[in-house]
């Protein structure tokens, strides 16, 4: 199981790479680090990416065996994901309700900020990416208020840097603080190791040449 994990993360990867949405060069992160790689899901953005994306999550998640009984997406990004990602689990025989959030509370029609299924029992969220963890904490707070139970997150990338609490550097990741301290089940196609580990294989595409600076990110902010 660990070798399909493996394979999965890997094969994610390249995909990513590939699809221009994880790039190499020098970017500002939400946590106002430098950062030597970028993932932005919101480069899926053709209906055959977006499909092998969520083939992807849904393959994560069973091989995860984690278990719930339906999915949210936290605006924006998380939306067309979370969408996306029920139809595929449909596709696979196993169709569950999807709901998901706006950022604007709306005073009229149907109101509130809420959109889709009803939330209610076992709770997966599906998000993009993990570094300092503020996306995911909102998300709880936000499954909880509605009297649901967030019980599991699956995400794309997990970064695996050290999370921050009050502009502070911590010793653990928001994906380590999710699992231990919210006690929530995490999933994730891939991580900054399986990132790692691909940028040292030399295929001849020239990715190799990247390895270097983001293992020394990872020295300095890693977990
Ligand atoms: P946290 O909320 O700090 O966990 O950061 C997650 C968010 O950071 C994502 O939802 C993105 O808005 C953004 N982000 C990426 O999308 N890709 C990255 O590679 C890095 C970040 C980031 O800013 O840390």
């Amino acid at each position: 199981q660990a070798i399909e994990k493996d394979r999965l993360a890997q094969d994610f990867v390249r995909f990513a790479v590939e699809s221009g949405v994880l790039r190499f060069g020098e970017f500002k992160t939400k946590a106002g680090r430098l950062s030597p790689y970028f993932f932005n899901a919101g480069l899926f953005d053709d209906g055959a990416k977006m499909g092998r994306l969520a083939e992807f999550y849904a393959q994560a998640l069973m091989e995860s065996g984690i278990e719930f009984d339906m999915v949210f997406g936290p605006a924006y990004k998380g939306i067309p994901l979370a969408a996306t990602v029920a139809v595929e689990l449909a596709r696979r025989g196993r169709n569950v309700p999807f709901a998901y959030n706006r950022k604007e509370v709306k005073d009229h029609g149907e109101g509130g900020t809420l959109v889709g299924a009803p939330l209610q029992g076992r709770v997966l969220i599906v998000d993009d990416v993990m570094s300092a963890g503020t996306a995911a904490r909102e998300s709880i707070a936000l499954i909880q208020a509605a009297g649901a139970t967030p019980h599991a997150v699956v995400i794309a990338l997990d970064r695996q840097e050290k999370a921050t609490e009050n502009g502070q550097d911590v010793n653990h990741s928001a994906v380590q603080y999710v699992r231990q301290q919210l006690g929530l089940q995490v999933c994730a196609i891939a991580t900054l190791a399986d990132l790692l580990q691909y940028l040292q294989q030399d295929d001849g595409s020239g990715v190799s040449a990247h390895h270097e600076r983001v293992l020394a990110y990872r020295q300095r902010y890693g977990v």
